[in-house]
């Protein structure tokens, strides 16, 4: 490995492991995305109640959907997200100095460039590396950073989050941004394990930029996720579309509907699909079949709702100390920064 040639992105030891298929897209050697998905969706279909991970929604017409979703009146969050992040941008640059900015999903949304914008204004100079597991979201990103940013260093790594992060150079000072309440999505296993591996991969001098939804009006909650055009149904139901095909399977889209609510316990959005009647669900690669009852739920994704302070607590425990905290008028949103306690 040639030294003098390595990105400064990556740690010394990480850079050889990685191929650059296209210039600033780099892959993870041996990674193979896709062999995984199949075992997951078996393995969590076989659990009562039955569930999906989330990432499975996310395929070509699941990611159009979601964009549709976004712009849809009852759904606030993107629109409170982005109105944060635009009043405050030059106020988290100038509280994180950093030299990266790394965005976990492929991002390059409109708050994805107050924050570049910032940072270039500020700094004059930049990397961006967004990490996802999607290469066209990937290619999207750089070109438009390139017609936009043409002085900002592009390394797009297609992977996921957990390998992208490690793979970053420790002693490059570094904001990792995470919007969107995604987090939302990650379940009570998921979540310390997701922060345990970030905190564990950030260096001295690294930030964090987190995108939390609020807990709110249950009536709020409930709207911006059974949208009166049935978007948020579409994109549900689009799961299983994906699913067929990647494990052949027979799933019917008009022998299922919709359900979705806040669970006051969990402080979370579910989001399900309920069988309309009696079905035999078969999946010929494994073989395995089950008998989908009408009226038994799958529950396709949660959407976690927080309470920022007891977030900020609790991240503690993993070394983040909050540095910045920032929200909308309403208080429906919060965008909390925190920095690696060393
Ligand atoms: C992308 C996970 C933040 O939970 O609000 C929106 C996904 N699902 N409507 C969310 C979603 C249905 C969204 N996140």
């Amino acid at each position: 490995m040639k030294q003098e040639n390595r990105p400064r992105i990556f740690a010394a030891d990480q850079y050889s492991r990685w191929r650059g298929d296209r210039p600033g897209i780099w892959s993870l050697a041996g990674a193979d995305l896709d062999a995984v998905p199949a075992l997951s969706i078996l393995t969590t279909l076989w659990d009562q109640p039955r569930w999906l991970e989330a990432y499975h929604l996310y395929d070509q017409r699941g990611s159009e959907l979601f964009e549709e979703i976004c712009r849809l009146p009852e759904y606030y969050l993107t629109r409170t997200e982005n109105g944060i992040l635009e009043a405050h941008a030059a106020e988290i640059i100038a509280a994180a100095p950093v030299e990266c900015v790394v965005e976990l999903g492929a991002g390059y949304s409109k708050k994805t460039v107050h924050l570049l914008t910032e940072q270039m204004r500020r700094r004059g100079r930049s990397l961006f590396a967004p990490i996802d597991v999607s290469t066209a979201g990937l290619l999207a990103s750089q070109e438009a950073v390139r017609r936009d940013f043409p002085a900002i260093e592009f390394h797009g790594l297609h992977a996921r989050y957990e390998e992208g992060f490690n793979a970053i150079d420790k002693n490059l000072p570094t904001l990792f941004v995470f919007l969107g309440s995604t987090i939302g999505n990650f379940n009570h296993t998921d979540f310390p394990r997701f922060f345990r591996a970030l905190s564990a991969a950030m260096g001295p001098d690294d930030y964090l930029l987190l995108g939390a939804d609020r807990v709110k009006d249950v009536k709020l909650l409930e709207a911006a996720y059974a949208d009166s055009r049935g978007v948020t149904a579409q994109f549900i139901l689009n799961v299983f579309r994906n699913v067929n095909r990647l494990l052949r399977s027979n799933f019917d889209l008009t022998k299922m509907r919709y359900h979705s609510w806040f669970n006051p316990d969990w402080q979370q959005i579910e989001m399900f699909t309920v069988a309309t009647e009696n079905q035999t669900i078969r999946f010929p690669d494994a073989p395995a079949s089950f008998e989908w009852r009408r009226d038994e739920k799958i529950l396709v994704e949660i959407s976690r709702k927080f309470d920022p302070l007891r977030l900020q607590e609790q991240l503690g425990f993993f070394d983040l100390t909050p540095a910045a905290h920032f929200a909308d008028a309403d208080a429906w949103f919060s965008v909390l920064l925190f920095r690696k306690r060393s």
